[in-house]
């Protein structure tokens, strides 16, 4: 018998490639290195610095999944990792760069053009351009179908109205890639430039979580736009959702990083800090948690590996892409309210991440398919009754 590795109990390390543990161990560097020096301050200060999106790019953590363009070409487990690593520090800087890769690179690489290709791409690979997704409207956030935003045929092309909610990075972003309701009622997925006549993107204030992340609205006003700004390979709500299975999956890897994070503080926290002439770990409740911290995290690490399996071997289910980002996203905010609660009154100061992770987790359990919208999307497969 082994012992124990308490850290790592599937001895998921071993299940890894060299290439795989090299992705993840330069991502784990830079995220270390780089974004966790700025994060408290950051998070304080409610600051998103766009020299990120230029720090990612050099280090390859943009589009990683995409071949050529300037994109590293690495696997779907390897994006995960990365995933995992950029969330340890921060959901903000994550969604950053999900946004980045899944949202704007995968549907221009997948449903663009080979001029559209041509020119984003290798600029957003770079983090020179930033990009952002606009599908969730104020109205229409768990029922996407229902948009209201409208997109006319006129001569040369397209004018388009209606407004975006909640869309990480708009305020910074240069590119938009937004869907809207074509003539015939199709929904088609359009990028947009910053600079058009028509479109602003105020900033959404007052936001309790994911301070890192600036998020923002997309306002188009009878915005112009030529036919070479549609997605000409993609039409209906399979576009917008072929992008979201590729942010959902990277997800579950990364929420799982911010669970790690607490599970290590509240472990630490609670060996060092004696109350009753014992360190707090000593105590059987204490323990309680702890083991399930280790059970729930070891387990959807495992799942995330087999979804990644399957994503490269091109048979994987939407559904299951469902099950891993819900469990991932509940069970982290679940692990993350638990260590904030033994760390007792420190576990709300930003000297400890336990409650930054905490709220974040509250956007991640919402954003993508809130966790009770991806229950009804489980149930559905199960039953074929759609309860939505
Ligand atoms: P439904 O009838 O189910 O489907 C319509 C069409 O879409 C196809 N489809 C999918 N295709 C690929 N992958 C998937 N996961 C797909 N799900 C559905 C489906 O086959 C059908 O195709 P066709 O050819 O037959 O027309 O559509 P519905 O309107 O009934 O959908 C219901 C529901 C709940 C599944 C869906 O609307 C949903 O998932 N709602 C959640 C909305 C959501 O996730 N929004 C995310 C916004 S983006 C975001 O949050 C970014 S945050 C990023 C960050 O900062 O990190
Ligand atoms: P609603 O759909 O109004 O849901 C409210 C509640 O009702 C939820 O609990 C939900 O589970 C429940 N509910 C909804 N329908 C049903 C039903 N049929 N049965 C039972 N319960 C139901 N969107 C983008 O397009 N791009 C982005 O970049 C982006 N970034 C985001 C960043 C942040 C910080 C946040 C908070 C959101 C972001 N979103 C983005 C939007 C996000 O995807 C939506 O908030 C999410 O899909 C939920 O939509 P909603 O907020 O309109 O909630």
């Amino acid at each position: 018998w082994q012992k124990l590795n308490w850290q790592d109990p599937f001895l998921l390390e071993q299940q890894l490639s060299d290439e795989q543990r090299m992705v993840r161990d330069s991502a784990a560097h830079y995220a270390q290195s780089r974004l966790q020096p700025r994060v408290q301050q950051a998070f304080r200060k409610e600051h998103t610095d766009p020299e990120i999106f230029r720090e990612m790019g050099k280090v390859g953590l943009l589009g990683s999944t995409i071949k050529g363009y300037g994109c590293p070409g690495v696997d779907y487990i390897s994006y995960g990792l990365i995933a995992r690593e950029v969330e340890r520090v921060d959901s903000g800087y994550r969604s950053m760069m999900s946004v980045q890769s899944s949202l704007v690179m995968y549907p221009i690489y997948a449903y663009g053009s080979d001029a559209q290709r041509d020119k984003y791409l290798p600029r957003l690979a770079s983090g020179e351009w930033i990009g952002c997704f606009g599908l969730t409207e104020p109205d229409h956030g768990s029922d996407p179908g229902g948009m209201m935003t409208r997109a006319r045929s006129v001569a040369g092309g397209y004018s388009i109205s209606g407004s975006k909610m909640w869309i990480t990075n708009s305020p910074i972003a240069d590119v938009f890639v937004v869907w809207a309701k074509t003539d015939d009622d199709k929904i088609r997925g359009f990028v947009l430039e910053r600079g058009m006549e028509g479109l602003s993107t105020p900033k959404i204030e007052g936001k309790l979580a994911l301070r890192t992340s600036i998020t923002g609205e997309i306002v188009m006003d009878e915005v112009f736009v030529s036919d070479k700004h549609l997605l000409p390979n993609v039409e209906g709500l399979k576009g917008p959702f072929g992008c979201l299975n590729n942010a959902r999956y990277g997800i579950a890897w990364g929420a799982l990083g911010a669970a790690e994070a607490c599970w290590f503080a509240a472990r630490n926290y609670t060996m060092e800090r004696q109350q009753f002439n014992r360190p707090l770990a000593a105590t059987q409740l204490i323990q309680l948690k702890l083991a399930d911290m280790q059970t729930e995290i070891s387990l959807a690490l495992q799942g995330s590996l087999r979804a990644g399996q399957l994503m490269e071997a091109g048979q994987i289910a939407p559904e299951l892409i469902s099950l891993i980002k819900r469990n991932s996203c509940g069970k982290s905010l679940h692990i993350a309210r638990q260590a904030r609660d033994m760390l007792g009154g420190n576990g709300i100061s930003d000297e400890y991440p336990v409650m930054r992770h905490m709220v974040n987790l509250e956007v991640v359990n919402t954003y993508e398919g809130t966790h009770d919208v991806h229950a009804l999307i489980l149930g559905r497969s199960q039953t074929d009754i759609p309860a939505f």
